[in-house]
């Protein structure tokens, strides 16, 4: 299992956790890192000091190394860029955006930089830029979204860059894990099979929103305003999508959505709460362990490789 990824990460597997708004907080990042993932803290839109406060409850968890998520559309993604680097965290990982202002810093820290992608353009600018890795997202992926499938762009990033590629959206187990290799991938990130983790501190009602689901249940909201995000259908992605058709403008469909992603994940509020989900919420069965989700996709994607 060892591949570049491991050896940037300093990890045992080369499966990273999604940095989830709200959901990827510092138990959930301890867990992962703890069973041999790199656990990440997902900053999302918190204040910076709430951010610093997470990374120092995810040093007293766990001995291992973990990250953060920048969310470059949160205002205070300058503040968090400094934290990271004060805190000597290891592995940053950025999402919608461009990180290029913040890299000269985090490289002479020596922080390892693994920008999330959607596109190829994206991907060669960040190695320009000096990223160690990239993280290749498809559109299968829950939350904010580009619009290329994983199948499809996976190995077209491999082919544009040199350095190494993790591969993202819809890998929820060993299949998801040894396809990824085969299109040339050299680690994994994983979001949806996470947020019903034990140690995930998502609100059960949302966890069993994921548990329920059928393949065809998430839907995307947002493609007219430029942030399309998916999730799982509900009352408010119905609300939502029939405002957008209606010709809503972006205000309007902020009122709804505003701390909407809160309300689901710690009132467990399916109704009214944004459920963020990818593709693969309908593969994913049961409530585990990270320990016990890890070992299923490492042990499954070994044999399936070495056949
Ligand atoms: O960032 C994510 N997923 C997210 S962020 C998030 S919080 C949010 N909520 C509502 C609206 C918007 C954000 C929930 N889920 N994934 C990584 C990702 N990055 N996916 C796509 C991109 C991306 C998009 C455009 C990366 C770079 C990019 O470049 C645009 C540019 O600046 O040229």
């Amino acid at each position: 299992m060892k591949t570049r990824i491991t050896e940037i990460l300093g990890t045992e597997y080369p499966i990273i956790q999604g940095g989830m708004a709200w959901v990827a907080e510092h138990h959930l990042a301890a867990a992962v890192s703890n069973a041999g993932g790199l656990g990440l803290i997902g900053a999302a839109s918190a204040p910076a000091e709430v951010v610093r406060e997470e990374i120092r409850r995810c040093k007293e968890l766990t001995d291992k190394p973990f990250g953060v998520n920048i969310m470059l559309l949160n205002p205070n993604a300058d503040d968090v860029a400094k934290i990271v680097v004060e805190e000597g965290v290891k592995v940053v990982t950025t999402g919608a955006g461009n990180p290029v202002k913040y890299m000269e810093q985090w490289k002479q820290a020596g922080v390892k930089v693994i920008p999330v992608v959607a596109s190829v353009a994206m991907a060669k600018m960040m190695e320009r830029a000096g990223a160690d890795a990239v993280v290749a997202e498809g559109m299968e992926s829950g939350g904010h979204i580009g619009s290329t499938t994983t199948m499809a762009l996976v190995p077209q990033v491999v082919d544009a860059v040199s350095i190494p590629v993790i591969a993202a959206g819809g890998i929820g187990d060993g299949r998801g894990f040894a396809a990824a290799f085969m299109l040339g991938a050299e680690g994994v990130q994983v979001g949806t099979r996470f947020v019903v983790a034990k140690e995930s501190i998502v609100h059960d009602n949302y966890k069993q929103q994921i548990v329920k689901a059928k393949d065809i249940d998430s839907t995307v909201t947002g493609l007219s305003t430029g942030h399309p995000v998916r999730c799982l259908r509900n009352k408010m992605t119905r609300e939502y999508l029939r405002l957008e058709k209606e010709g809503a403008d972006f205000m309007e469909l902020e009122k709804l959505t505003l701390g909407s992603l809160r309300k689901a994940v710690i009132e467990g509020d399916v109704t009214d709460g944004t459920l963020m989900a990818g593709q693969i919420a309908g593969l994913i069965k049961n409530v585990e362990s990270c320990e016990e989700i890890i070992q299923d996709i490492v042990g499954q994607g070994r044999k399936l490789l070495q056949r």
